[in-house]
């Protein structure tokens, strides 16, 4: 579509800062991911461990609290707690720059409960995944300060209409997902589009070609809402570069773990894997 601007990762590798000599954590940001309801462990630990990978400063979090001692035995730096109600989750939240809610989040009581404590803060977000379903069954509320991450079947859902017409123009629905919601929409599958809000008159889409069919399984959405999450909560990051930055280094991730393991084998955790190789030049 000529209306799209080209996504490079090399681009944005060349504008991310260099950490700073005299950096301290708090710069890098604190990010709290909420989600892993029970059988979906596995897509918050990827989406937190995909946060501490770009860089961010803590990662906590909120989970089921039968999945706090796997998360700690398999990621020691991920501050996971234990949540079984909404009611603690407020200072939590509170104490955070970035909050990635949805991965593996389910839609029952429970992630409806912190869905909803989520909804009533105003804090920057990453919605994904279940958050984006029960997004879908609300009254659209409009927001600067979010970015939603929809594979074709969640931007149906969120512009109640069939995964064909979203596929049928994925421009279109982009740009009619950033109208309804605001703020930074990225529609997801192969050729992934990232429609940001216009500054004044400019409309901007980032069309990003990269990535593979191997990320055609389960957990690679998780991972790039962790990493998406890890960037935004950086201070030093301009915000307007984090949507295509974040796609464009989790395509080239996929496609440096593809040279080892190829399209079938390729999993969530390869592509986890490969994050540091993309951004050890940085
Ligand atoms: P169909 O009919 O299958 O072809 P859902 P989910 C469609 C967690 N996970 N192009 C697809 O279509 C997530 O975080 C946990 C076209 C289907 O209708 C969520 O919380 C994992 N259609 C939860 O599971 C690993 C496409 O969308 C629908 C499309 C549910 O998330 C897995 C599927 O969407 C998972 O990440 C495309 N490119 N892509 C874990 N290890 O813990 C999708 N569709 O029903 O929202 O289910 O995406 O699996
Ligand atoms: P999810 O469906 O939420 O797990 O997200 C899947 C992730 O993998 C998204 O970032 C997609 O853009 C990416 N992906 C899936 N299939 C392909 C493909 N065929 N080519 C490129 N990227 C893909
Ligand atoms: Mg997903």
């Amino acid at each position: 579509n000529p209306c799209c601007l080209r996504a490079d990762w090399r681009e944005f590798e060349a504008k991310l800062p260099k950490r700073q000599r005299a950096a301290h954590k708090g710069i890098y940001g604190r990010v709290l991911v909420i989600g892993g309801d029970h059988g979906m462990a596995g897509a918050a630990l990827m989406a937190a461990e995909a946060a501490c990978r770009v860089g961010a400063g803590l990662v906590y979090v909120a989970t089921r609290p039968a999945h706090v001692s796997a998360f700690i035995a398999r990621q020691p730096e991920i501050m996971a707690q234990g949540i079984d109600i909404a009611q603690y989750l407020g200072s939590m939240i509170d104490g955070v720059d970035v909050v990635v809610i949805g991965p593996g989040l389910g839609q029952a009581a429970w992630g409806q409960q912190l869905f909803q404590a989520v909804m009533h803060t105003n804090k920057p977000m990453i919605v994904d995944a279940d958050a984006l379903n029960l997004l879908a069954k609300l009254n659209p509320e409009s927001r600067h300060n979010w970015i939603l991450t929809p594979h074709p079947g969640e931007a149906a859902r969120l512009l109640n209409c069939s995964i064909e017409t979203i596929e049928r123009n994925r421009f279109q629905a982009a740009t009619e997902l950033q109208q309804k919601y605001g703020g930074t929409i990225i529609l997801k599958g192969a050729g992934t589009l990232i429609a940001v809000e216009p500054q004044g008159n400019e409309k901007a889409t980032w069309l990003a070609n990269t990535g593979n069919p191997g990320m055609a399984s389960g957990g690679m959405g998780d991972v790039l809402s962790g990493i998406l999450g890890g960037l935004l909560a950086q201070k030093n990051i301009d915000s307007m570069m984090v949507g295509p930055a974040a796609v464009t280094l989790h395509g080239e991730s996929a496609n440096l773990a593809r040279l080892s393991v190829g399209e079938y084998s390729l999993l969530a955790s390869d592509v986890l894997a490969a994050i540091p190789q993309l951004l050890r030049v940085v």
